[in-house]
């Protein structure tokens, strides 16, 4: 009977946190729903970096109610003074009588304080329900708050031999409007884009996430060693969404200023002839960057696979054969010799996205 409430309500507050995935910034999506003699009297979901924490939310909605009773919770309530104060301190200041948690927080500031604190004030925690599918809501957030650099999902749109387009450089469309419509979700889920300046140069994208509902637009980045970027495409035009160049010391300081005019930062991330992928992600951290979606081309994502920069791989295999030895394939790379050398994913799911398959992995570490 209790594994089956824990079960029900977790599921609601795992609901609430998903919905928030793409508008939180750096910090988790988090849900808590609070029950009271088998009535739900608080929801909560954290909405933006800054503001009240899940818990916050749906004690200040149970009130009085919430005394002797249990809180769901997605991620283990908090232990530090961050940009707000302590979740732990909170539930035990209100009398909660019993906190569930699906996982806890991988945050170092964290990692299981929050769970000791209300243990210690005699309040019954248990750990662990539905914990895989609230570990999966925030995998992006799992990375970012341990290692410190943000979370890369490489996205591809392939036809069967693997091409990004034809030989002419034709690539609309190569997959469905399903697996398209996908592609806006994940933008919206993601703080950043990140193309190479030959995807701009080739199709001028405009990288905004395009969806039925509202969409939040990522900051589009690019690579681009030598701002070879034309001052007239979409990216540098359109002002729906922020573009930032990432460049080295090769770049004119002339072109810098025209870009700046425009309303583009550029961004110095090497001294050599190519732009430090690792030292990039580690300025983009600093700016608070924790997500990137990879929208290629060839180059970029053979380079960040290679870089072991690459987190995700999200493929949409389209039933249609191009051909052409001189089309552009999805990854570009020196080639291993050996297959067992290959770059290999792990954690495989297969999804058909109308008449595209849709391939997601994990490529495996080392
Ligand atoms: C919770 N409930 O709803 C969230 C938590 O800067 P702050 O104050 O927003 O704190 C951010 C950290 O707090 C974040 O890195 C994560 O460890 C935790 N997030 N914790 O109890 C919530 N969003
Ligand atoms: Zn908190």
């Amino acid at each position: 009977m209790e594994m089956l409430n824990d079960e029900y309500y977790m599921r609601l507050a795992l609901q609430l946190a998903e919905k928030a995935i793409g508008q939180t910034g750096i910090n988790p999506v988090v849900g808590c729903v609070i029950v009271k003699e088998g009535r739900i009297v608080g929801l909560g979901a954290h909405l933006q970096r800054g503001s009240h924490h899940a818990e916050v939310h749906a004690l200040l909605m149970a009130g009085k109610e919430a005394e002797g009773a249990t809180a769901y919770v997605t991620l283990e309530p908090c232990s530090h003074f961050g940009r707000t104060p302590p979740c732990a301190d909170r539930l035990i200041a209100e009398k909660v009588g019993r906190v569930v948690v699906a996982c806890t927080d991988p945050n170092p500031q964290v990692a299981g304080t929050g769970v000791e604190r209300l243990r210690s004030h005699g309040i019954r925690v248990d750990v662990g329900v539905l914990e895989r599918e609230a570990r999966a809501l925030n995998e992006m957030f799992n990375k970012f708050i341990v290692s410190g650099l943000p979370f890369v999902t490489l996205k591809s749109a392939t036809t069967l031999d693997g091409k990004i387009a034809a030989k002419t450089g034709d690539s609309k469309w190569i997959s469905g409007e399903s697996s398209r419509a996908r592609v806006h979700m994940l933008r919206h889920r993601h703080q950043a884009i990140m193309v190479g300046v030959d995807t701009v140069i080739a199709d001028d994208p405009l990288l905004t996430a395009r969806l039925e509902l509202e969409a939040i637009q990522p900051v589009r980045l690019v690579v681009d060693s030598k701002l070879r970027i034309p001052l007239e495409s979409r990216l540098v035009k359109d002002t729906s969404a922020k573009t930032i160049v990432l460049t080295t010391n090769q770049a004119s300081i002339e072109q810098m200023l025209r870009l700046n005019a425009l309303g583009v930062e550029v961004i110095k991330c090497s001294d050599g002839p190519q732009v430090d992928l690792r030292k990039a992600m580690a300025i983009l951290t600093e700016r608070e960057i924790g997500s990137i979606l990879l929208e290629g081309g060839g180059k970029l994502n053979g380079a960040m696979l290679s870089a072991g920069l690459v987190d995700k791989v999200v493929l949409f295999l389209a039933p249609k054969i191009v051909g052409g030895a001189g089309a552009p394939g999805a990854f570009v790379l020196d080639g291993f010799e050996r297959m067992a050398d290959a770059i290999a994913l792990e954690r495989i799911d297969i999804e058909r996205v109308g008449d595209d398959c849709c391939i997601t992995g994990y490529p495996s570490p080392g």
